[in-house]
């Protein structure tokens, strides 16, 4: 008996990925590095379906079906091209390697092309919704050419989650479409934290709720528009008392936000594509701000306002739950900026509404919204942004006022509130009849020649700064 497909690197992903197939039905060859792994997933779950567990890599490809499929699903980066390495000897013309794992999207292009030489296929496949997805349903974004989908994406599609009837799983587009758009998955995962984060904080600070009582709200707020993933489990959190101390748990961690740094790549895609996501970008530096302990003690006795100037129980529920979901909007747009200007800068043909679509399951950022998002999509392919959709249109035009009001407030009690702040100066700067670049060009102009356009006539025009100020044609 041969397997249909096999799982290379069985720390907890792998082995829960192995586990999924093997659940659907399907033969699975396992395989990793250090052999206890695979003869500990056989041994624990070997009764959930048939696994074939190899010793050696040569093994582990003699004992899978022709044209291979193979998964890999160990540490991102080096790890992942010794793997490439040593089972591309092995392989013949056709077989396909998918790599589950969160690598750069760039050493995915690298590895699609270098494999494509070789008649290989190279599929990067962000694979979403940690150990649990894994396992009971994952978000599958898999990229690389349509060939190879077409042979992977029915088991693909089968084991991913599942809304309305849909899986969580399509061809997202070409080398590293799939793993381009995992990564702005969780830059946008980044962003939304930080808002529900900024939220607790207003609520807690401004409004002296307790952090039960925020629990609370956020529990009312799952029920509406704001339903997700992140905002349930943000209220579980929030309900949660230490048991060592009997305090509110959140009281209890430390107020140092780690990373592991797909935020940071999206930001830094994002500089390169000159596309500002200055949601994620901000939730990014909020946890670098965080975390440097140094300079927050240092700092620690600055002057301004501790942001408890304000009790009045409740006042600012409603007016925070619409600034949180003004800028929520606002961070996907940009978000799905991002993937649109990416599409087009690589050719990749990403369709939008259906990243939207498959993100409505097993990921972090799965939500009540997306499938406004797909609508938004569905009914215009190109539009510019998500902010001059009609429903968002009329959402941020409700929630303005009171989006305006918990800034403002933020601002005069001294709580920071970078997500909520930088979303409404994006939203300003879209829609400003006349932004300030006009002096920024003239200031160009003046110490760098640098040119400008002016408003009247066609041409570049600059002005003898220096000398008579007489402006040329150029
Ligand atoms: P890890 O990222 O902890 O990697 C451990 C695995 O990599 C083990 O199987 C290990 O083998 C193998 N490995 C390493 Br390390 N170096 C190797 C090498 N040179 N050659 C062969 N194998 C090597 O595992 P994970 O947490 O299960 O994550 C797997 C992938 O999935 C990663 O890329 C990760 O970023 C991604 N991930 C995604 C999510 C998500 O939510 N989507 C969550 C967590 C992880 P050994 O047993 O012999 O040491």
């Amino acid at each position: 008996e041969k397997a249909q497909i096999g799982v290379t690197g069985l720390a907890v992903m792998g082995r829960n990925l192995a586990r999924n197939l093997a659940r659907h039905g399907h033969v699975v060859a396992v395989h990793n590095r250090t052999p206890h792994r695979t003869r500990e997933l056989v041994e624990e779950y070997g009764h959930e379906g048939t696994f074939l567990p190899a010793q050696s890599a040569e093994e582990f490809v003699a004992s899978l079906e022709r044209p291979r499929r193979i998964v890999i699903m160990v540490q991102a980066g080096p790890a992942t091209d010794a793997v490439i390495d040593e089972l591309t000897p092995l392989l013949n013309p056709g077989d396909l390697i998918v790599d589950g794992g969160n690598a750069h999207f760039a050493d995915t292009r690298r590895r699609e092309e270098a494999l494509r030489k070789r008649w290989l296929h190279f599929v990067g496949a962000g694979i979403s919704g940690g150990e649990e997805g894994a396992l009971h349903g994952p978000a599958i974004m898999p990229g690389g050419a349509p060939e190879a989908y077409e042979s992977l994406g029915p088991l693909l599609e089968g084991i991913a989650a599942q809304v309305d009837g849909e899986p969580c799983c399509t061809h997202v587009g070409p080398d590293g479409a799939g793993h381009f758009v995992k990564m702005v998955h969780n830059g946008i995962e980044y962003a939304d934290m930080q808002l529900i984060a900024e939220a607790y904080d207003l609520l807690r600070r401004a409004d002296g709720l307790a952090p039960a009582e925020i629990g609370a709200v956020f529990r009312g707020w799952n029920d509406g528009r704001l339903g997700s993933y992140l905002i349930e489990i943000t209220a579980e959190v929030l309900g949660h008392v230490d048991a060592a101390t009997g305090e509110p748990f959140v009281d209890v961690v430390q107020d140092r936000a780690g990373q592991k740094g797909t935020g940071r790549w999206t930001v830094q895609s994002a500089l390169d594509l000159g596309v500002p996501v200055t949601g994620i970008a901000e939730a990014v530096f909020a946890r670098s701000l965080s975390g440097d302990a140094e300079l927050r003690a240092a700092a620690a006795g600055l002057p301004g306002p501790l942001g408890t100037g304000r009790r009045a129980s409740g006042s600012l529920v409603a007016d925070v739950e619409q600034a949180l979901y003004a800028s929520k909007i606002v961070a996907y747009a940009q978000g799905f900026h991002q993937m649109q200007a990416a599409s087009a800068e690589y050719g990749w043909k990403i369709d939008p509404g259906a990243m939207a679509r498959i993100w409505r399951g097993g990921c972090i950022i799965r939500a009540r919204f997306l499938d406004r998002i797909r609508a938004a999509y569905a009914g215009a392919p190109e539009l510019p942004s998500l902010l001059v959709d009609d429903y968002f249109l009329e959402a941020v035009r409700g929630a303005q006022e009171s989006w305006r009001r918990v800034v403002a407030t933020a601002a005069e009690l001294g709580i920071p509130v970078p997500g909520f702040a930088s979303a409404l100066a994006y939203y300003d700067g879209l829609r400003a009849p006349r932004l300030p670049a006009a002096l920024i060009q003239a200031q160009r102009d003046f110490f760098g020649a640098h040119t400008y356009r002016r408003v009247d006539r066609d041409g570049s025009f600059h002005v003898a700064w220096g000398g008579d100020r007489r402006e040329t044609l150029c």
